[in-house]
């Protein structure tokens, strides 16, 4: 591609943000004729699920993370109390509403139900217009949460997790690295002469350009446990786990050179008329960088080097 204006990247959907989408419902009863009633309340407008056992339920939940769980209680092997409390107890599964329904319906096993971490309970035989208007309730809500917890963490500008979501992520690789003795790289990106580019083609198309250098980015990651985050205006955070200092650089070299690239025109930059990232690298070390601030301030120390080398380059 020649120098050109950028194109403005897509901000990435949100998994939770498809209105549309019909909603996905697990079914968990070990009599197939229950299964039945409760499938035919729902399969019109749900993409329904259905498992006969607390082991294939807890399997479903994992595989296809429904938005809705309606549980039996009385199950041979596993009962739904158990399976409730193992789902509740899985940071993966813990968020999925759970709603009894059950023949089993005196206070005590209500109360039960609730404590293992149910929304609510519901008595068979069902009433199908009840039991319709009780889930859409509790669909609503973990829709609700789902996209609360999603802007908690996402920087609505790129589409790339923000600076809450990096520091949280970085204490918990550190602990994870000091524990296990392995590495963890940090490397902080800056973009190249980017006020003179704001004003040069004005906030709107800095925008663009920051949207389009945070996918160029993100995109250059190679593990599924690298992280990309925005970490304040023009600058971007990578947070790294098992990755020694020469990996990391070399790493930070190819993602200078996926920007320079992109070729995104910048006739306002000293260095060349593209934009052009400067990247600074830090790897723990139980000598110098045994801190999580160390490892941040040392990065950012090697970015302000490689920006006084003339910039466009990594430094660590
Ligand atoms: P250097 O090469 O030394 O990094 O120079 P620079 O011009 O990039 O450095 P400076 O920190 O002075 O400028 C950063 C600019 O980034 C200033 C600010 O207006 C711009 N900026 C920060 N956040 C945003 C944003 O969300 N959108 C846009 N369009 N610009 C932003
Ligand atoms: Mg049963
Ligand atoms: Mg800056
Ligand atoms: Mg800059």
């Amino acid at each position: 591609m020649n120098a050109s204006e950028p194109e403005v990247a897509p901000i990435p959907r949100l998994p939770s943000d498809e209105p549309n989408r019909r909603r996905r419902l697990l079914i968990v009863d070990d009599q197939p004729i229950n299964i039945q009633a409760l499938y035919q309340v729902f399969a019109a407008d749900h993409q329904v699920f259905m498992a006969t056992s607390g082991p294939q339920a807890l399997a479903l939940c994992l595989s296809k993370q429904p938005d809705l769980v309606l549980l039996d209680v009385m199950m041979p092997g596993m009962d739904g109390f158990e399976v409730c409390r193992r789902l509740k107890a899985d940071p993966a599964t813990a968020d999925i509403p759970v709603i009894f329904v059950t023949a089993h319906s005196d206070e005590a096993a209500e109360t039960l139900g609730l404590d293992v971490g149910a929304v609510d309970f519901i008595s068979k035989p069902i009433n199908p217009n009840i039991v319709r208007a009780r889930v859409r309730t509790h669909v609503t809500l973990k829709a609700q949460s789902d996209l609360l917890r999603h802007w908690v963490y996402i920087d609505g500008l790129t589409g790339v997790h923000n600076r809450r979501y990096f520091d949280e992520r970085l204490a918990t690789e550190w602990g994870r690295a000091v524990r296990c003795g392995t590495a963890l790289s940090v490397i902080l990106i800056d973009v190249d002469f980017f006020k003179p580019y704001n004003d040069h083609y004005g906030h709107q198309t800095g925008d663009d350009c920051l949207r389009r250098v945070a996918s160029t980015l993100k995109a250059g990651l190679k593990r599924p446990g690298d992280l990309m985050a925005r970490y304040g205006g023009e600058e971007f955070a990578c947070l790294l786990p098992e990755t020694p200092l020469s990996g990391a650089l070399e790493l930070a070299h190819q993602l200078g050179q996926h920007v320079f690239d992109q070729q995104i025109a910048h006739d306002a930059s000293l260095v060349a008329p593209v934009v052009t990232v400067s990247l600074g690298v830090c790897s723990k070390r139980e000598d110098t960088v045994a801190t999580v601030a160390a490892l941040v301030r040392e990065a950012d120390a090697q970015l302000y080097i490689a920006k006084s080398r003339g910039r466009h380059q990594a430094c660590g």
